[in-house]
């Protein structure tokens, strides 16, 4: 055992330990100015020194690794002197009023420590910039101890501050050269957080002041599942930090998790029940909004069978919730028309993987990220949609992962690639195959995996001997010579790890382009080991919860099928359940449009905003008999068609579990009471069940009680209790209280049994082409600051930063049809028209442009169109055939 003497006591410790690691392991609180433990150490304020081995050597203690028998001395008089000399010596210049206002600042904690005042009065003004809306930097308080360009570099990679000059004249500096909010900057706040004075400090700490608690939650946004600490003073939300310990997040944040919950206290949030009469909305109480619900269901039930009322559950309410919701549209109104917005994103992915593979879920963790030598990026914008798995890969990348990249445009992450392959939009199957056929001509195929657990190889060489590299080349428009070099890079670096968005999934040929992206990592072993896989990058912080819960028209809880467990879910509710096959999202706004749907509940979902051709969606919702929105805000949907408006609790005022990409179970926590007339949505679903005489079946009194419920329906689940996921969560499957959880799935065999099939596709092109009449292909997606139907982050000073969707277009483009940047412009497809302001952009393709689809006054859903995956409907988003003309000349002619 190695061990250590520090102050004449006896420490065991692990090789590769620090000093200053021990030290704070053992409550040994010693000054490190400019150390933080997410980043390598600089040594650069040695306000860490300790004596090693006698009195001549002194180290700084955060850069120093332990070795056997040392003897450390971290205190006398002459070391204090020191170290009250060297903080003095940053305290020149010091406010002490900053020191007199937030004393917990680490810098600050020190100068109490060893009674050093700051200054009065500051003879040197240096700069205050107020200009982002979230950060504050204020020189007057920089002791250049480097944290902040350190953590921007090391955790966020975006490498915004360095330091300007040296000696007297030294600062730090963004790379704008100018204001902080025209650098480089992502929002992410880390440099706030390490900040040891308030040099750079958030608004809202300067606002509100100091925490009175903090609680521990997840974030309400991205499928990533990051873990906040959430700040309270009387019962207020003030600020949120990142959850140091944290697995998913490791002590990092994104803007929007870390600053985008104003939208708890915006001034247009629904506190009240409604329903509205003759137009118009009437604030009601619960029990009559709920008495009409109720009455409404049982009438149109009566009338028209169950089958005409449909329910959504919601990717942004809780696994417990969505469990119920679906237990709801079963037990009580008897149909299985019940669905999530799963269906318009990652269902191809569930569906492609549990064909092939036996589950529909991330086959690896987000730790393999540090682990896999190459990373394969398809269809995802990694930074912008999941950016705390987007620097997470940028760091491996820049510790030397091999990355390639697989998109139409040039995202930031393509930056840091090996190899992009910069594909049409939509030809995602023909560049898989090539890859493939790469792989096995050059022999790069893991043979003893194929063997063991593959079926199907004859067939699928065959098949794809057909697909070479020049073939494909003319399709998706990639040089060949790239395809061959990124398929080797891919076969030969191994382990590989394939991380995919929607670039994939939203096609006609969704299903299938995962399903070609499955075969490369079967063809070359990459499943079933540490940083290998196949990983979806899932939505909402809760789409797959939703969806694993059962609300999908051919499951239960569980990915239990419709079919064939039908007799044990009703012996588990003891209640007879429906058998007729239930309605997809699509299909459901279809049977409306045809007048044969006659009512739907929403709950937290914007159906009319963000599903496709929304004259398609209008038409149906303008047939519905009832429809009744359950979310914190009038959304589109809401507004234009509903009858009865629930007003929900938010994330952060109600208990239960998210679960993330990785299948890991978190819990949220109660950290704010709800405004008084609003209810979480278990709450709600629960007193609906009682109104409609269904008591004994949702007789509930807390999150944790469902969950209990749930771990009975679902053996994968059963061993995470509420109690074992305080903190950190676990993956599933988890069978029981002893098991730790799964990082890695198909180890040893897969679910289907102990081979996975291989899937030759076949490449058949969307039926929307682009033609002289509409040239361009539009492609809708994301970017960092507004999140999907823009409800939340709207309705935060996220709007400041990024102000609406915009038409990004390639300058030749733009220049040959005589657009110019910023100029708005009209732009129509078949199915309609939206206006848009133009950013000139070339990490677009020639001939494609691309926007998001969050700003309620663009609607772009008016124009997307309406093809759907061949398996399971999701929208095909990402192909548009557009023309985009100025608006003047529009109205001229
Ligand atoms: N900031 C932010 N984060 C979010 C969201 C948000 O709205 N804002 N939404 C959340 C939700 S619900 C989801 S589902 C995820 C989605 O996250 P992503 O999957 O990253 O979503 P998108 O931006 O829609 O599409 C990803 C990429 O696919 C590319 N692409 C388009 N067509 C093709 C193609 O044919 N082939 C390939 N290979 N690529 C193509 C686009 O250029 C785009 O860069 O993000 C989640 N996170
Ligand atoms: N053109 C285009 N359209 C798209 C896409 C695209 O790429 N291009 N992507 C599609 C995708 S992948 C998705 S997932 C959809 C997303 O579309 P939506 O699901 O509509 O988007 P969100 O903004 O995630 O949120 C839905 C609502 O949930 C509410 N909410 C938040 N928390 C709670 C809660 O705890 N309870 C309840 N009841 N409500 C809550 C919010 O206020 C918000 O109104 O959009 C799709 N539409
Ligand atoms: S907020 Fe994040 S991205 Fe911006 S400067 Fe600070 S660390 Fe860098
Ligand atoms: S990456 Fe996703 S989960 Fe993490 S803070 Fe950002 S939005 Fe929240
Ligand atoms: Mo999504």
């Amino acid at each position: 055992m190695l061990s250590v003497k520090i102050d004449n006591r006896l420490f065991s410790f692990e090789a590769g330990t620090t000093i200053l690691e021990l030290l704070q392991n053992n409550a040994i609180k010693i000054p490190a100015v400019c150390h933080d433990s997410r980043l390598s150490s600089s040594s650069v304020c040695r306000s860490c020194l300790v004596k090693v081995n006698g009195d001549s050597h002194w180290q700084p203690s955060c850069s120093t690794l332990l070795m056997d028998r040392m003897v450390i001395e971290t205190t006398s008089p002459e070391i204090e002197d020191y170290r009250k000399g060297i903080l003095a010596m940053m305290a020149k210049e010091y406010p002490q009023s900053a020191v007199k206002k937030n004393p917990d600042k680490e810098f600050h904690y020190w100068l109490n420590h060893y009674g050093i005042k700051g200054e009065v009065s500051i003879k040197t003004k240096r700069h205050k910039d107020i200009s982002h809306p979230y950060i504050q930097v204020d020189l007057a308080q920089c002791i250049k101890c480097e944290r902040c360009i350190k953590i921007c570099d090391e955790l966020q990679g975006q490498f915004v501050w360095h330091m300007s000059k040296r000696g007297d004249q030294e600062q730090i500096v963004s790379d704008s050269k100018g204001l902080f909010n025209k650098s480089s900057c992502v929002s992410c706040g880390a440099c706030a957080d390490t900040c040891p004075t308030g040099a750079i400090e958030d608004k809202n700490v300067i606002q509100f002041g100091i925490a009175e608690k903090t609680t521990r939650s997840v974030c309400a946004y991205c499928g990533v599942g990051c873990e906040i600490n959430v700040e309270t003073k009387n019962e207020k939300i003030i600020g949120i930090h990142p959850v140091m310990e944290s697995p998913v997040s490791k002590g990092h944040l994104c803007v929007k998790g870390r600053y985008a919950w104003n939208y708890n206290y915006a001034e247009d949030r629904i506190k009240h029940p409604m329903i509205r009469r003759n137009g118009k909305w009437e604030e009601v109480s619960w029990n009559e909004a709920l008495a009409f619900c109720s009455e409404k269901f049982k009438e149109i039930s009566a009338l028209y069978g169950p089958d005409s009322i449909a329910i959504i559950g919601s990717a942004r309410a809780t696994n417990e919730e969505n469990y119920l919701i679906q237990k709801f549209a079963r037990a009580v109104i008897g149909t299985n028309n019940v669905e999530n917005c799963a269906r318009v994103c990652h269902q191809p992915t569930a569906k492609a993987m549990s064909m092939m593979l036996g589950t529909g879920a991330a086959t690896n963790s987000y730790d393999d990220i540090e682990k896999a030598k190459t990373i394969l990026i398809s269809g995802s914008n990694t930074t912008k949609s999941h950016p705390i798995v987007g620097a997470r890969i940028k760091q491996a990348v820049l510790n030397g992962a091999n990355l390639i990249v697989i998109d139409p445009r040039k995202i930031e992450l393509a930056k840091y690639t090996k190899y992009h392959l910069q594909l049409k939009a939509g030809t995602n199957i023909p560049l898989f195959n090539a890859m493939a056929n790469v792989i096995i001509a050059e022999g790069l195929f893991d043979e003893k995996f194929i063997g063991n657990r593959v079926e199907g190889w004859e067939v699928f060489k065959k098949f794809i001997s057909f697909w070479t590299p020049e073939r494909a080349s003319k399709i998706c428009k990639v040089p060949e010579q790239l395809i061959r070099e990124a398929a080797h890079l891919y076969a030969t670096e191994s382990p590989s790890m394939c991380f995919h968005g929607l670039g994939l999934t939203e096609h006609t040929q969704g299903t299938e382009s995962v399903m070609a992206l499955v075969n490369l990592a079967l063809i070359t072993g990459n499943i079933g080991k540490s940083g290998s896989g196949v990983n979806p990058l899932r939505g909402q912080n809760n789409v797959q919860g939703a969806a694993v819960m059962g609300c999908e028209p051919g499951s239960y809880t569980g990915l239990a099928s419709v079919k064939k467990e039908r007799e044990r879910f009703e012996r588990l509710w003891s209640t007879n359940l429906p058998d007729k096959k239930g309605l997809t999202l699509p299909e459901m706004i279809d049977t409306a449009a045809l007048g044969n749907l006659k009512a739907m509940w929403i709950v937290g979902f914007d159906v009319y905003f963000t599903m496709p051709d929304s004259s398609h969606t209008e038409k149906a919702f303008s047939n519905l008999d009832l429809l009744i929105v359950q979310d914190m805000f009038l959304t589109e949907t809401a507004k234009r068609f509903a009858n009865v408006f629930l007003p929900v609790a938010s994330s952060f005022e109600k208990e239960g579990t998210f679960m993330n990409s990785e299948r890991r179970i978190q819990r949220i926590r109660k950290v704010i009471p709800a405004p008084e007339e609003v209810k979480s949505d278990w709450e709600i679903v629960c007193a609906l069940a009682e109104k409609m005489g269904k008591k004994e079946l949702f007789n509930y009194t807390s999150a944790e009680e469902i969950w209990n419920e749930i771990r009975q329906a679902w053996k994968a689940v059963h061993g995470i209790t509420y109690q074992r996921i305080q903190n950190n969560g676990l993956q599933w499957p988890c069978p029981d209280e002893n098991h730790p959880g799964t990082e890695i799935l198909h180890e040893k065999s897969f679910p289907i049994g102990d081979k996975a099939n291989l899937a030759p596709i076949d490449f058949v092109p969307t039926l929307e082409q682009t033609s002289e009449l509409y040239p361009f292909t539009l492609v809708t997606g994301r970017e960092l600051y507004h999140f999907n139907s823009g409800t939340m982050t709207y309705r935060t000073a996220n709007k400041e930063i990024h102000s609406s969707d915009f038409l990004h277009i390639h300058p030749d483009d733009a220049n040959f049809i005589k657009m110019k940047e910023g100029e708005k412009v009209k732009i129509s497809s078949k199915y309609g028209t939206a206006f848009l302001k133009v950013k000139m952009d070339d990490s677009v393709r020639k001939g494609e442009c691309f926007t998001t689809f969050s700003n309620t006054e663009v609607f772009i859903n008016k124009i997307t169109g309406p093809f759907r995956d061949n398996y399971v409907q999701t929208p095909e988003y990402k192909i548009t055939a557009v023309r985009i003309e100025k608006i003047k000349q529009h109205l001229n002619s």
